[in-house]
């Protein structure tokens, strides 16, 4: 069985982290994987959203440790190797696509799994799930742009004693600290994803391209340079064939039917 499964159905390509005994933690393979469908999210233009989960009781608990010679008399390990080649591309992949990407927490999400998550755009979480920045229990810095995501959504004292403490943070109060948009009951986690990813898919996906760009220019923009920035968006929306259609729709009183481009 691979540890990425990958389908597509009515434009949304579904991936799903799959070590289950693991609780998904990432492998070298798992990466190379990933890349692949995150290319083909990017390709293909019937694909319109994505929607990222895990398989079994966890989503994914970061880098498989047991990758890791600590043994005695080992030589030492260079990190920046794996987080260069690997970690940060990943973020950067999810960051940079240009269509919504809805991550559907089932369970545990730990170091770089959790970070991946938050580079999400939309999280939904299991109630039960739980979010851990679990690098400081074995001695390393929150990365997958854990500490940039976290001050920014939680506040600079939240994330502090995140990243210090390395305590489970429950789905519900993930919600209610902003750190993702939704807790949602165990039983209903997948057909809530998939029904957010499915109302993506359907959706001006040119238009939310841009919504990803303007909002991620924002955390390091001046107020200035973001309405110059919103004006050269919206010149680049307002080409597309979607805002034509969604325009069109409201003046005829009817729902509009976007196509994507
Ligand atoms: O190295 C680099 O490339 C640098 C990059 C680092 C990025 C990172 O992600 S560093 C952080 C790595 N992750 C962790 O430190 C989390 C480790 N896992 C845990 O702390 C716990 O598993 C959890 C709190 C996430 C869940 O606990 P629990 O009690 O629900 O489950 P468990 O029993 O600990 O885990 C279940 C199985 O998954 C178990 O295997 P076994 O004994 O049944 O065969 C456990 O060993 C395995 N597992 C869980 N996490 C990992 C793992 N195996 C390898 N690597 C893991 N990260």
């Amino acid at each position: 069985m691979s540890s990425i499964l990958v389908s597509q159905e009515a434009g949304v390509l579904a991936i799903t982290l799959n070590r289950p005994d693991k609780l998904n933690a990432f492998t070298p393979e798992m990466h190379e994987l990933l890349r692949k469908a995150l290319a083909r999210a990017s390709d293909e233009p019937e694909v319109r959203a994505v929607l990222l989960t895990g398989a079994g009781r966890g989503f994914c608990a970061g880098q498989d440790l047991s990758e890791r010679n600590v043994e005695p008399g080992a030589a030492p390990i260079d990190l920046s190797v794996s987080i260069g080649s690997n970690y940060n591309p990943l973020v950067r992949r999810l960051r940079a696509l240009p269509k919504p990407i809805v991550c559907a927490v089932n369970g545990v999400a730990a170091g770089a799994g959790a970070n991946i998550a938050l580079a999400c755009d939309i999280v939904l979480a299991a109630r039960s799930a739980s979010f851990l920045q679990s690098f400081s229990r074995i001695g390393l810095v929150p990365d997958s742009g854990g500490s940039y995501f976290l001050p920014r959504r939680v506040g600079a004292a939240r994330a502090m004693g995140l990243a210090l403490l390395g305590e489970k943070l429950s789905a519900e109060d993930a919600e209610q600290w902003g750190l993702i948009w939704k807790a949602v009951e165990d039983g209903k986690l997948l057909e809530e994803a998939r029904a957010l990813a499915a109302k993506l898919a359907a959706g001006p996906t040119r238009g939310y391209g841009l919504v990803k760009k303007a909002l991620q220019a924002s955390e390091g923009n001046s107020l200035d340079a973001q309405l110059e920035l919103e004006r050269d968006l919206q010149r680049e929306a307002g080409f597309s064939e979607d805002y034509r259609e969604g325009v069109s729709a409201f003046l005829q009183k009817r729902t509009p039917q976007f196509k994507g481009k």
